[in-house]
């Protein structure tokens, strides 16, 4: 998949309440005053505000600690770089690319699992639209058959986009509606199947089981597949939205997460305590309600745009 034209300026644009509040308080706290005990503590008091979670935000503060007692730094000027290659330190060199079936092995699958409203199905119409302009051709599944107007939902962007669709009846069973869907996807050649859950059932354990067979289904009907379990995590729920993915992590193997509604949050930060706990790649952030606004996540550039001016 290409990188994206004008990836940097959206995120800017998607972070810019990040960069407003945490990444404007942190650079007030810092720039321009030389570095004391106290304010170290406020330093670690604004990463906590900033989502990162409170253990990380105590590992910052004592590694630029560290290196003022060393004498290596000893004003906020000089901590601001370290701070900033600290967080982008947080995540380790690994493949945050979406993977892809061999083309001579029949479909890429993609699941895309997490809690209602996370931003699962705008996700699936900003993955299509993408994919789509590569020029891959793409094949949804609706396979939340349990919210009322979530098959008609996934309809309408399917629409938009210009790509087909696989549905069930509402109250259906997902399980089916997944095997249908590979069937098509393998007859028809498709290169990538998306695939929408529900986000609630009657229970967790329902929700986790249903995500488990639809798993199932898509394992037996193509050798390989899923290529891509997505867990979608929305920013603005802060440590509690951290809680309820861990539920989904452990319950099936989890490939990769996408952060939306980053744009939506002044708390940036929680994209570091959401790889910290998961121990995930995070592969996409969502910046926007439209199929154009995700970004692949790239450490660097996002802990630029957390603290651009
Ligand atoms: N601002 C913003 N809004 C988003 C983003 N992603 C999704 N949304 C909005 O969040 C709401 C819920 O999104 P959905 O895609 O329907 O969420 P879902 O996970 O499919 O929800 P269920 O089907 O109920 O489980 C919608 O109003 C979306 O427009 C994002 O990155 N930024
Ligand atoms: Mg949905």
């Amino acid at each position: 998949m290409a990188i994206f034209k004008g990836a940097i300026d959206r995120l800017r644009k998607g972070l810019s309440k990040t960069s407003a509040n945490t990444g404007g308080a942190i650079r007030h706290l810092l720039l321009g005053k030389p570095l004391s005990k106290e304010l170290l503590r406020d330093l670690e008091r604004a990463l906590i505000q900033a989502d990162v979670g409170v253990k990380t935000a105590i590992e910052l503060r004592k590694d630029i600690e560290a290196m003022w007692e060393r004498g290596e730094i000893s004003t906020g000027d000089e901590a601001w770089p370290m701070l900033k290659s600290q967080l982008v330190a947080y995540f380790p060199d690994e493949d945050r690319t979406l993977h892809f079936a061999e083309p001579k092995n029949g479909p890429t699958v993609i699941v895309v699992a997490g809690i209602n409203g996370a931003g699962k199905t705008t996700t699936i119409a900003k993955l299509c639209k993408r994919l789509h302009d590569d020029g891959h051709s793409v094949l949804l599944a609706a396979c939340d058959t349990f919210r009322a107007a979530a098959v008609e939902q996934l309809t309408v962007w399917a629409t938009r986009l210009g790509v087909d669709i696989v549905c069930g009846q509402q109250g259906g069973d997902p399980a089916a509606v997944a095997f249908d869907a590979c069937a098509a996807a393998r007859s028809r050649g498709t290169d990538v199947l998306i695939v929408d859950t529900a986000g609630r059932l009657h229970t967790q354990s329902h929700l986790m089981d249903q995500l488990s067979k639809i798993r199932r289904v898509v394992e037996k009907q193509l050798p390989g597949a899923p290529h891509e379990v997505l867990l979608v995590i929305d920013a603005t729920t802060g440590q509690n939205g951290v809680n309820q993915a861990k539920v989904f992590a452990e319950a099936t193997d989890v490939t990769g997460i996408v952060l939306t509604k980053i744009d939506g949050s002044a708390r940036g930060g929680i994209v570091i305590a959401i790889r910290e706990a998961l121990n995930l790649p995070v592969k996409f952030v969502g910046v926007g309600e439209t199929p154009d606004d995700l970004e692949p996540f790239e450490p660097e550039v996002f802990v630029d745009a957390m603290f651009a001016e």
